[in-house]
């Protein structure tokens, strides 16, 4: 490489590639899409600076100009093809589900399941495939905040031997509506007013709530939505589910109807409204950070992945019907089988190539998996393709490197936008003796994929079934299988979304609709938002059914937080502390990292502790709501700063119910009465840190007093 002379003057902005105290992540086993990702990975460095059509540049520090002082001009071919392509450097954003993190993973398959399906990546155990996921919010655009109250989709692309399979689900097992005619409306009613485009990623306004009273198949969703599910503390620590009803089709052509769901080892965590919305002004890019950093640090995520299977002969036993996606199949009924696990160990290398141009679609199976009759998945099947078309610019996306499958693409389609594949020879149509009738078709035996032949008998008609209309029973039993706390969460959160809507006679009809689902609840809710007392007849749509006795008594005990699982791994624990103090920092910290939670040291500024431990944050570029618990170290003599934040600190832990420990004088900290509150601890040192280690597990400590 030859430099120019004229560049040495930049030389002293040398900045290395990667961050000071950037984290090397673990080394991954390659697999099949990696190796082929690679293919097309640029490496600029050491090397010439050239345009796009590969011409070296002497400099790009001016543009040519007809005299020093003169106009620009228009032979200069770099200047315009430099603006050319950053005026289109935008693709329209998705129009649901615009703001997303994505990464690369593995499925692993821990069960043999060949006996219901033929789809290899789950009849081989210990066998892997690659994957890539994005997680996203729903409702707000590209550039709106990571923590707003709204589900989490979780899309998945399982590269296969087989071709390319996706599960496009949510973190919510039910859907708000049941047929996709309606799902333009439910956006735009979710989605900011067109008159003011107010308000951005949020449901608490009128549309939204006027859409969910007239249209109540809503019901069972607009509880999960309104309860803790919708704001979760990590990506890493929310459930996903495909929501419809697939098949499952083994080696005889033997359908099972099957769901997928997947459950983070992690547990299922949330965090409360008054820190989610903190925590949205302080780090809006919070949870795709925390699962980039975790992947970084080789924290690698976990689901264990599960199906639900129901025979093709018990379709109509249920007290629900088995294909409405606003129902979920209770545990009770339907046994949830562990069949693999999916592991998140790779971040992208580059956001716009992988998560911005990945394009997922429920559409996209392999032998062994077929659709149902589900009217929601049925609109779904034709939406994917035709928004992609539109977003990644014409008919070839499926040739970018993160869409593009492991295994050989070959067939006659031919041209259009982008096209990358150079098809050599005069056959562009199937069934030629010139191209030697190549490709050819595969059997179904040797894995040629074959619809499944399900018996279709009925007449043409605009119409949903009547097994389709009980749209209270499920969000009835959903809300009485959660906690005291979760149900109070459930209250609080109709209350600020209500309070939001502007129109009196709206909250009215939600208070009334949502006492089909519990009066005291909804009676709670009128009370906090000023309506009248909730109507249950009033609020009910006659076009619905009541729910009958039977379907009144299940319980969902696996969807309530308290059973999660509960432990310290990744959690984060604050250290907030005075940088002139001779505290043991080095012991304390390594006892936290022990319990694999993640100690992070807040000091006046980023100078290392006296013993020489590594500085996190100053007191105040970090908030008390970006940290799962804190320590408050107080010295003896604290100083002015030391002084300033560290109330607001101790009393934020407190108010969201998380562990804190304040080892020396608490006396101007925390007022006395809250010092004996559960999760509390007040010690002269650090001999009580196993028992604070239990507290971070537990993570949140309801029985204090007040209430978010
Ligand atoms: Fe989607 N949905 N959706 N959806 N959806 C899209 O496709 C649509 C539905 C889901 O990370 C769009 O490429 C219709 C249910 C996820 O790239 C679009 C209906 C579930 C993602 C679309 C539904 C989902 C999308 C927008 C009603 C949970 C993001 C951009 C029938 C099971 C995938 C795009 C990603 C994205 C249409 C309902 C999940 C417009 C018509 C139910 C996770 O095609």
């Amino acid at each position: 490489m030859t430099k120019k002379k004229s560049d040495d003057k930049h030389d002293f902005i040398k900045a290395p590639l990667e961050p000071e105290g950037a984290k090397k992540s673990k080394k991954v086993k390659d697999n099949a899409k990696q190796k082929d990702l690679e293919r097309n990975k640029v490496d600029n460095s050491g090397k010439a600076f050239t345009t796009n059509k590969g011409l070296k540049m002497a400099e790009e520090e001016f543009s040519l100009k007809a005299g020093k002082r003169g106009p620009s001009l228009l032979e200069d071919f770099h200047l315009r093809e430099k603006i050319m392509h950053f005026d289109h450097e935008r693709i329209p954003e998705r129009i649901v589900h615009a703001r997303g993190v994505g990464a690369h993973g593995v499925f692993k398959c821990t069960k043999d399941m060949s006996e219901y399906t033929k789809a290899t990546l789950f009849t081989e155990v210990g066998k892997e495939t690659p994957l890539f996921t994005r997680i996203s919010t729903v409702a707000g655009s590209r550039g709106s905040t990571d923590t707003p109250r709204d589900a989490r989709g979780f899309a998945l692309k399982f590269y296969t031997e087989e071709g390319n399979y996706d599960i496009a689900g949510n973190n919510i097992p039910v859907f708000f509506i049941q047929d996709a005619i309606k799902f333009p409306d439910f956006v735009h009613a979710v989605k900011p007013e067109p008159h003011n485009e107010i308000p951005q990623a949020q449901s608490a306004h009128d549309t939204f709530w006027d859409f969910i009273t007239r249209n109540q198949e809503s019901a069972h969703m607009a509880m999960w939505a309104m309860s803790d599910r919708a704001i979760p503390l990590s990506l890493r620590m929310i459930d996903g589910f495909a929501i419809h009803t697939f098949r499952f089709v083994n080696k005889d052509g033997k359908g099972t109807f099957v769901r997928f769901q997947w459950n983070p080892q992690l547990g299922v965590h949330s965090r409360v409204w008054d820190e989610t919305l903190k925590v949205s002004g302080n780090d809006p890019d919070s949870q795709r950070r925390d699962l980039y950093d975790a992947i970084d640090e080789g924290n690698y995520p976990v689901w264990d992945f599960c199906v639900q299977m129901i025979p093709e002969e018990k379709e109509f036993d249920f007290t629900y019907d088995i294909l409405d996606p606003t129902k979920v199949w209770p545990e009770e009924d339907v046994e949830k089988i562990k069949i693999g696990e999916i592991t998140l160990n790779r971040n992208v290398d580059n956001y716009f190539a992988e998560t911005e141009q990945v394009a997922f679609n429920p559409g996209n199976i392999v032998p062994g998996i077929d659709f149902t009759n589900d009217p929601l998945l049925q609109g779904r099947l034709f939406s994917y393709t035709d928004t992609q078309l539109l977003r990644l610019g014409g008919p070839n996306f499926a040739q970018i490197p993160i869409n593009r499958p492991i295994v050989g693409v070959h067939n006659n389609q031919r041209d259009g936008w982008h096209q990358h594949m150079i098809n050599k020879g005069p056959v562009a149509y199937q069934k030629s003796s010139i191209g030697d009738e190549s490709p050819y078709y595969e059997s179904v035996e040797n894995g040629g994929f074959e619809h499944y032949q399900e018996k279709i008998d009925g007449k043409v008609i605009k119409a949903r079934d009547d097994s389709f209309r009980d749209h209270f029973s499920q969000a009835t039993a959903f809300y009485n299988s959660l906690s005291d706390v979760e149900k109070e969460h459930i209250i609080n959160a109709f209350s600020f979304e209500l309070t939001k809507v502007q129109r009196k006679e709206i909250r009215q009809n939600v208070v009334d609709m949502f006492a089909n689902v519990d009066e005291d609840m909804a009676k709670a809710i009128a009370d906090n938002v000023g309506a009248d007392s909730p109507d249950k007849e009033r609020g009910f749509d006659p076009a619905g059914v009541k729910p009958t006795k039977e379907a009144l008594k299940v319980r969902m005990p696996e969807f309530s937080q308290e059973n999660t699982i509960f432990k310290t791994d990744t959690l984060k624990v604050g250290i907030y502390s005075d940088d002139e103090d001779d505290f043991d920092f080095k012991s304390l910290t390594e006892k936290i990292e022990k319990s694999k939670a993640k100690a992070e040291i807040i000091q006046k500024t980023l100078k290392e502790t006296k013993d020489g431990v590594r500085v996190d944050h100053r007191y105040d570029t970090v908030h008390p709501v970006l940290e799962d618990s804190l320590i408050i170290v107080v010295p003896e003599k604290p100083s002015d700063e030391f002084m300033k934040n560290v109330k607001e600190f101790a009393e934020e832990t407190y108010k969201h119910y998380k562990p804190l420990w304040i080892i020396g004088d608490a006396k101007d900290i925390l007022d006395k009465d809250k010092q004996d509150d559960p999760g509390v601890m007040v010690t002269k040192d650090m001999s009580d840190i196993d028992k604070f280690i239990e507290n971070v597990a537990k993570q949140r400590f309801w029985d204090r007093n007040g209430s978010i």
